[in-house]
């Protein structure tokens, strides 16, 4: 599972954007929206990286950091 400090997310609309965004790319991604702490946790994912925070750039959200990569 990995990590990453996303902004500007603040309701269960983000949280379906967001989740959408990635497993439209990984249908078989498991994502989980932390609101609170502002991550975004992903698991079962085969996408590099650069294409997650892409596709959460795209979606109209700042990706900050990526806080656990495993
Ligand atoms: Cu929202």
């Amino acid at each position: 599972m990995k990590t990453i400090e996303v902004k500007g997310m603040s309701c269960g609309h983000c949280v379906k954007t967001i989740t959408q965004a990635i497993t439209r790319l990984d249908p078989g991604a498991n994502v989980n929206v932390d609101l609170a702490r502002g991550q975004v946790s992903i698991a079962q994912c085969n996408l590099p990286n650069e294409k997650i925070e892409r596709a959460i750039r795209e979606a109209g959200y700042t990706t900050a950091r990526w806080v656990h990569e495993a």
